[in-house]
């Protein structure tokens, strides 16, 4: 079977991550075309891996040398680009979010199943992370009991000072929305969010850290501490408590040296990854292998359009609960 053609369309920080992945570790693929709105980043990233550069995303998607499309461009442009990939009938997988909000979202669900065939995936990546798996795999053996509450953190080191408690609750607590969903298997039926002192590092008005709750849809309890400017280094774990027991992941247990400190005493611990790519790499590269692999028998395998639309409605709610700070119920449409 010749190699699947690629179009990576956005190429900043994820997409030039997708390339590289592409090119070097992942089996069956070629990235043929790459597009961005900037020329000259487009012309940076295509250029080594011997790919042409598209401008217009949509002529992307529509290409000969075209058989797949992973799109990694700004949130708003997403909508658009995914219904031309199930126009042409072609695998896409799109970063998160799947689209701007729920009623969006909700059209691309429909598009799909009026289709007939599944054709997008959404780049949910943790669904491919190790420890997440193992946890989802500890949870179904029903080894520790029934769950009953999750706690998640979520921190990340910096972000630019435009990044508002809303962008925190669509953008970084989107993942655990969808780590609920994936673990406890499940909806979302509710969001709240209770606001506390800020750190110095976050401009006024913004809320950060923030403790997000979901309810789920048999009244279980997911607790999230969103916290995006540590000024540390890039933290995610998870806690289940269950009834016969709890386990943990995301501790950063690789490799631990104990050596000479400073003060003539000894010191031992480990380093903690600098951020999303670094800390979820493997993910990111196992995901992108089973889109491929599955792309080439014409579907998709992973976080599927329903996984994305949930995702957006439970941001839509957390996002209103931010504003108003009222628990807000998610509102999910029927499932076609
Ligand atoms: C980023 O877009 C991601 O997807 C990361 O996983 C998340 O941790 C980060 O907060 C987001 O900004």
């Amino acid at each position: 079977m010749s190699d699947l053609k690629i179009a990576v369309i956005g190429v900043g920080k994820m997409g030039s991550f997708h390339v590289d992945s592409l090119t070097s570790r992942i089996r069956g693929a070629q990235v043929t075309v790459v597009s961005d709105y900037s020329a000259e980043q487009a012309e940076k990233v295509a250029a080594p891996v011997g790919a042409r550069v598209v401008a217009d995303p949509l002529e992307a998607v529509g290409a000969s040398d075209v058989d797949a499309v992973v799109l990694a461009s700004p949130g708003f442009a997403h909508e658009k680009q995914v219904l031309a990939c199930l126009d042409r009938g072609i695998p896409v997988l799109c970063e998160k979010p799947l689209t701007m909000d729920g009623a969006s979202s909700y059209e691309v669900v429909k598009a799909q199943a009026a289709l007939g065939r599944e054709l997008i995936q959404v780049g949910f990546m943790r669904r491919f992370d190790n420890e997440y798996v193992a946890l989802r795999t500890l949870i179904e053996s029903g080894q520790v009991g029934a769950p009953l509450m999750l706690h998640c953190t979520h921190r990340n080191p910096a972000v630019p000072d435009t990044f508002t408690s809303e962008m925190a609750m669509a953008d970084s607590v989107v993942h655990e929305a969808d780590c609920t969903r994936f673990l406890l298997g499940e909806e979302v039926v509710a969001v709240s969010v209770i606001r506390g002192v800020p750190t110095s590092a976050a401009p006024a008005g913004v809320s950060d850290p923030m403790v997000v709750l979901f309810e789920t849809e048999s009244g279980r309890l997911v607790t999230v501490e969103s916290f995006v400017r540590t000024q540390i280094a890039y933290e995610v774990r998870t806690e289940l408590v269950a009834e016969k027991g709890s386990a943990f992941i995301g501790l950063d247990q690789n490799l631990q040296v104990k050596q000479a400190g400073p003060t003539g005493t000894g010191i031992w611990g480990g380093t903690i990854t600098p951020d999303f790519v670094a800390r979820f790499g493997q993910a990111y590269d196992t995901q992108m292998q089973t889109f491929v692999d599955a792309a080439r028998e014409g579907t998709v395998a992973g976080a599927g359009v329903w996984d994305g639309y949930a995702a957006a409605a439970i941001c839509e709610a957390g996002v209103q609960a931010v504003r108003t700070g009222e628990r807000t119920a998610v509102k999910l449409e029927a499932r076609p």
